[in-house]
């Protein structure tokens, strides 16, 4: 029998993405591997993890953390975070040159024969995907305070990523597979034609779950600028997720479409502003 199998976010745990694969018994020619997207950063080892993805043909959708990294080799390095210098140092500059020319490749979202593939979720309130602004489909959790799947009718199963914190989630239509092996807990896999998940505990925990206010602290404001030149500068992540709601930070050339995302999800805006 031809199986299937979707594998949750990664994050360089290498380890367990081999065992998982184990555990499923991957037959090389005959099974077809999917998954989430984010394979980089964080974890122990993303080379291996990319060279698995490779070598196996595990067909992946592009993350927030591969896009950010496309993002940043191509902007001037004078402009990159501290947070993104700290990132790079991890690897050579063959190494991320190496996985930025692969991940490159990677869509953003796949139609399979089972299911929508993206790595975050949808944008609620549209019907085509391709109308949806990338800076969701990599990134979105919240919408108005609600989880976004809660927001989203889809005509097909919908399996997604990213949420670490939200963790497995088994929803009628909804299928999220990040259940934070990186952060120590388990990467998740499901097999449709057997309708069973694969679960391999992180053999520890590779990095602790992130206090975004602390990061954040003097990061400076990238992409957005401040419409109230008076006001005190933004320190952490809430802060800047509550002026950004309040509209007082908002970049120059704004659309409308921008002004609603902002508005329904400043985490997303904080996001891809620097933050
Ligand atoms: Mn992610």
């Amino acid at each position: 029998m031809k199986r299937t199998l979707y594998i949750g976010d990664v994050h360089g745990c290498a380890d367990e993405l081999e065992k998982i694969l184990d555990a499923f018994g991957f037959v090389h020619g005959n099974d077809t591997l999917y998954q989430t997207g984010d394979i980089i950063n964080k974890g122990p080892d993303m080379m291996r993890a990319m060279k698995i993805v490779k070598d196996c043909g595990i067909l992946t959708v592009r993350g927030n953390h591969e896009e950010h990294l496309i993002r940043m080799m191509e902007s001037p390095e004078e402009t990159w975070t501290e947070k993104q210098r700290k990132r790079f140092k991890a690897l050579s500059l063959e190494e991320w040159t190496e996985i930025r020319d692969t991940v490159k490749q990677w869509p953003l979202w796949r139609e399979t024969p089972h299911a929508l593939l993206v790595h975050a979720g949808l944008e609620p309130g549209k019907k085509r995907i391709e109308d949806m602004s990338p800076e969701v489909l990599l990134s979105i959790r919240y919408w108005n305070d609600k989880p976004w799947f809660k927001l989203v009718k889809w005509p097909k199963l919908v399996i997604f990523g990213h949420w670490a914190k939200m963790g497995f989630v088994k929803e009628p239509g909804f299928l999220g597979l990040d259940s934070g092996c990186v952060y120590g807990k388990s990467l998740t896999a499901w097999c449709p034609e057997e309708d069973k998940f694969y679960k391999i505990p992180a053999a520890r925990e590779y990095t602790p779950v992130k206090d975004k206010a602390k990061e954040s602290e003097a990061a400076p404001c990238k992409v957005l600028g401040d419409s109230s030149p008076n006001s005190v500068p933004p320190k952490t992540f809430d802060e800047i997720k509550a002026k950004i709601s309040a509209g007082e930070i908002a970049p120059a050339d704004d659309t409308a479409e921008q002004a609603n995302i902002r508005k329904a999800s400043p985490s997303i805006s904080a996001e891809w502003a620097g933050y």
